[in-house]
């Protein structure tokens, strides 16, 4: 239906058509990125039918889509090739583990590989002929037992990974040792457990290194090395993770604090981002993250429109040596390659409720940085407050403080009929603290009422001296906001009917009653990357 083909976005991976969900198996094989993902053939919705697509990059941001690496052909995997993860073995090997549903709807876990190492597009795929290869262990349900992570090796030199499930409402853990691929071990126990947390998807276990901003091997451990646990929550569809440490020997992983560990803390994103998985980039040693961006807008809509889900834009992941409390997410450099013409707006002023235009052209296709200051007075003067700011229940960017909402009106008409602010909040409590809360508010974001208009955000440390700043990636129907460097990232997907294309306008706004903001923003169009079939004789 062409009549909503601008909701497609110009530099985020997504297949030509249909249904894609999590990002599977993603590495960096012979001068190439693959990405694999959850994929139906047949419509714009999550069906029986799921298999793998797959498509290569050199860059992270062009893609080729390949031929589909692995389809539901077998009887363990009938039910849908579900999610899995990829193992580089020292020698260059690559061990593909994933859940297949079998024709029972049993979740077993499977091992594929490369039919032809030689090939750097790696295009065919072989199934182990012993699959399936574990089945799930007694007192666990058969379908509480799926998503392998990357496996990781152990000192003693076997391979170890881990397989979330759940036990009545607590979200565990299960970890397996294997020497060979062939035969597996199951560890006794959990490696952790969080109660009422459900069923733990997609479990990622890495190290980060806290003294440097390199990324780490999935196997590096040892001194100046934290571990990080995300799980995602199959009850409220939301990406959690901790930061914690990881004691091999007892096979444990424990928060560093117990109020965040996993699954009830920190979220890599408090808009829509799911089902995520990092992988080591031996290319450039940083560590990558991938996560699925469901739609917000009607399975009806999606029908009409012939596909749904995009991917976020691969961010690069470190720990935040500043807080030492969290991590750090950011655009892939390679994105900036996208940037074309920019334009600067240096110290713009904007009075308490006042909305000021900033002119540049077609504003659908943009990366955008900007900095904020409010002047000292308004802090000295705003009154301390108990109760604290929630972005998600409150009365989003037209509720006025003394301190906020200020930010961006992106995707916005010249009317104002639609617009999707991401804003910071700032309040001041009892003890004379500032917090600030960064949030994006969907409520104005379209005229039309078949799509969730929910506000999004949390907190966001900010730290002495520091001004308030965000970069926000917009691309048509997807809004990526990372405030403070990446603290706190906000994912949203908006379907605006009438600031698109040429007609999408970008606003600075103030809608505090006592703060005067000073903002500097950097603008920059986009480019739009080539994200197209691979054809066998074309030259790449
Ligand atoms: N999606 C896959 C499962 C996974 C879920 C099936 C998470 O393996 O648990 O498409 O979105």
């Amino acid at each position: 239906n062409s009549m909503l083909s601008w909701q497609r976005t110009a530099f985020h991976f997504q297949p030509e058509k249909n249904w894609m969900n999590d990002p599977n198996g993603p590495m960096y094989y012979k001068g190439w990125y693959h990405f694999f993902y959850q994929y139906n053939p047949y419509g714009a919705i999550w069906g029986n039918v799921i298999v793998w697509g797959h498509a290569v990059s050199k860059d992270l941001i062009h893609w080729l889509h390949l031929p589909l690496a692995m389809v539901n052909d077998q009887w363990y995997d009938s039910r849908g090739v579900w999610t899995g993860s990829a193992t580089i073995l020292p020698d260059g090997q690559v061990i593909m583990l994933y859940t297949g549903s079998t024709n029972q709807s049993v979740q077993v876990q499977n091992l594929a590989y490369p039919a032809d190492p030689s090939d750097p597009l790696l295009i065919e795929w072989v199934k182990h002929p012993g699959n399936p290869v574990i089945f799930p262990p007694p007192g666990i349900g058969v379908r509480d037992f799926r998503d392998p992570t990357t496996a990781w090796l152990t000192s003693e030199g076997k391979w170890r990974f881990s397989i979330g499930s759940k036990v009545n409402k607590t979200g565990i853990t299960l970890v397996y040792d294997t020497m060979d691929f062939k035969t597996f071990e199951r560890v006794e126990g959990v490696m952790n457990a969080v109660p009422g947390t459900g069923m733990w998807e997609c479990v990622d276990f890495y190290p980060v290194s806290t003294k440097s901003d390199n990324g780490l091997d999935t196997s590096e451990n040892g001194a100046d090395v934290r571990h990080v646990v995300k799980v995602s929550l199959d009850e409220d569809r939301h990406d959690y993770y901790a930061i914690g440490s990881y004691d091999e020997k007892k096979v444990k992983f424990v928060a560093d604090d117990s109020k965040n560990d996993v699954g009830i803390g920190l979220r890599y994103d408090y808009g829509i981002f799911y089902a995520s998985k990092t992988f080591y980039d031996q290319r450039t040693q940083r560590r990558v993250l991938w996560g699925w961006i469901f739609e917000s807008d009607s399975e009806v809509a999606d029908i009409a429109k012939g596909w749904a889900s995009v991917q976020s834009i691969p961010r690069t992941v470190v720990f935040d040596r500043k807080t030492g409390s969290n991590l750090l997410q950011w655009p892939v450099e390679e994105v900036d390659k996208l940037r074309l013409r920019s334009k600067e707006f240096k110290d713009m002023r904007a009075e308490p409720g006042s909305v000021v235009p900033l002119d540049i052209e077609a504003a659908t296709q943009l990366d955008i940085v900007a900095e904020f200051e409010i002047n000292k007075e308004a802090f000295e003067k705003a009154a301390p407050s108990n109760s604290s700011y929630v972005c998600s229940t409150s009365g989003g960017a037209r509720q006025r403080g003394a301190l906020g909402p200020f930010g961006l009106l992106v995707l916005a008409d010249a009317d104002l009929s639609e617009y999707t602010p991401v804003y910071f909040y700032v309040t001041k409590g009892r003890d004379g603290n500032l917090k600030t809360s960064f949030c994006s508010d969907q409520i104005q974001s379209s005229v039309a009422n078949d799509v969730h208009k929910h506000i999004y955000g949390s907190f966001v440390p900010v730290l002495k001296d520091e001004k308030l700043s965000v970069r926000i990636l917009l691309d048509h129907s997807i809004v990526e906001s990372f405030a403070q460097g990446g603290r706190t990232v906000v994912t949203s997907r908006v379907y605006p009917t009438r600031a698109i294309y040429g007609a999408a306008r970008l606003f600075l706004f103030n809608n505090a009653t006592d703060a005067t903001v000073t903002a500097s923003v950097n603008v920059w169009q986009m480019n739009s990357a080539f994200i197209r079939p691979y054809h066998p004789d074309q030259s790449i």
